[in-house]
């Protein structure tokens, strides 16, 4: 919630990561936007073995509920020697949903070094609700991650993330194939709630990342708030009173 991206190192076994390139270089055939996630990757194909594999599907059930549908997904190739690096972004125009949030697989199948530049991505941007590459101005962030991994990483991350591809410096393609998934239920309380009144849980959507600055971080606090509120279905939520003092709509009268 607070960093609005969920790391899984080397999850994909090596038989798979092996197939991929060859399967990645080829394409995987285009599905029209909204197709659900059973008829959009046929069973016995990569990309549905991909999204089977356990702990795959157990965070992406617990994110986006079941039956999610795929948008759209598509094969990153950066070329050797690429020269350029892409500016900062996120996926899509400005959305201002509250209550509900898409959720993209990056799959990486080889080993990413920092000579192949890797995917930024800056922790706990998620939120901001900019247009596209409204952030392309932005060079470098305090507390940015530029993603290096070894083979079978996988990333699911919030619609919302700013991220770019760096510039591959190094004599091999990158690849990294991106899926976005849609939910088709309510987002409220999918996953493991056994610790949600545990207080570490109200200090991880408190955390402040670098580069905030203290006071307009606050405003991050808040955004977590109010998802927090829908995906837990608690309206009484709050950090500090951020939500409860604009929600209030004051009625006495006398
Ligand atoms: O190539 C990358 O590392 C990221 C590319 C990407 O996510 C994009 O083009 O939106």
């Amino acid at each position: 919630m607070a960093q609005g991206f969920l790391r899984l190192d080397a999850i994909v076994p090596e038989e798979l990561n092996a197939e991929a390139i060859e399967v990645l270089t080829t394409g995987v055939p285009p599905v029209p936007y909204g197709t659900p996630l059973a008829e959009a990757f046929l069973p016995g194909t990569f990309a549905r073995r991909l999204v089977d594999l356990p702990l795959i599907a157990g965070a992406l059930e617990s994110l986006v509920g079941p039956a999610p549908t795929v948008d759209h997904h598509a094969v990153h190739v950066r070329e050797p020697q690429g020269g350029t690096a892409q500016p900062l972004h996120g996926d899509a125009i400005i959305d201002t949903r509250a209550d509900a949030f898409d959720v993209q697989l990056m799959y990486y199948p080889h080993e990413v070094t920092e000579q192949m530049g890797g995917t930024l991505l800056v922790p706990g941007s998620h939120l901001r609700r900019t247009n596209e590459s409204d952030t392309g101005r932005y060079q470098n962030l305090l507390g940015q991650v530029r993603l290096t991994c070894p083979a079978g990483t996988v990333l699911l991350l919030h619609h919302g993330i700013w991220h770019g591809g760096r510039r591959n410096d190094s004599d091999r393609r990158r690849y990294m194939f991106k899926i976005r998934f849609n939910p088709t239920v309510p987002q409220v309380r999918l996953w493991d709630t056994a610790d949600l009144v545990d207080p570490a849980v109200a200090a991880e959507l408190a955390v402040q990342h670098p580069w905030y600055e203290h006071a307009t971080g606050r405003l991050e606090i808040y955004n977590r708030v109010a998802l927090w509120r829908a995906l837990t279905d608690d309206d009484g939520f709050d950090i500090d009173y951020w939500a409860t003092r604009v929600t209030n709509r004051p009625r006495r009268t006398a």
